[in-house]
């Protein structure tokens, strides 16, 4: 078992403290954490601020999800709406029951153990497709 980084993160964003996360406290959450690193207040991240944002609350530069895939219009610029859109579509697939709410377990990543194989990749280890 395992939490992806994306699935860390809306963890923390629970603000009541019932370990559950809204899609309301998901957003104010992601709003808090563009603000932290927008410190200039510029209204978007370049790739490096982005970088930034994701070691500062992903853990890793090159956590998942890539600017690549964030930057949905592709200006080399992240907003906060691109951040926002990106982490709902996290949101919707993290919440198995569609109940509108995120529960740890429904948070959790479980891989099967098989022999020979490394479990299935998340949707977002696979190419995406840039638009449709
Ligand atoms: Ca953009
Ligand atoms: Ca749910």
């Amino acid at each position: 078992m395992a939490y992806e980084p994306a699935a860390m993160l809306i963890a923390t964003f629970d603000s009541d403290g019932d370990a559950l996360v809204t899609r309301e406290e998901l957003e104010d959450g992601l709003t808090r954490t563009f603000a932290a690193i927008d410190r200039a207040n510029t209204g978007t991240l370049g790739y490096i601020a982005f970088a930034d944002w994701a070691e500062r609350y992903l853990g890793d530069r090159n956590a998942l999800p890539s600017p690549f895939e964030v930057d949905r219009d592709g200006d080399h610029r992240i907003s906060p709406r691109e951040l926002q859109t990106r982490f709902s579509e996290y949101f919707t697939r993290y919440d198995r029951d569609r109940d509108g709410v995120l529960t740890r377990a429904e948070l959790l990543t479980i891989r099967p153990r098989v022999f020979g194989d490394d479990g299935p990749l998340p949707e977002d280890g696979k190419k995406r497709k840039r638009r449709r």
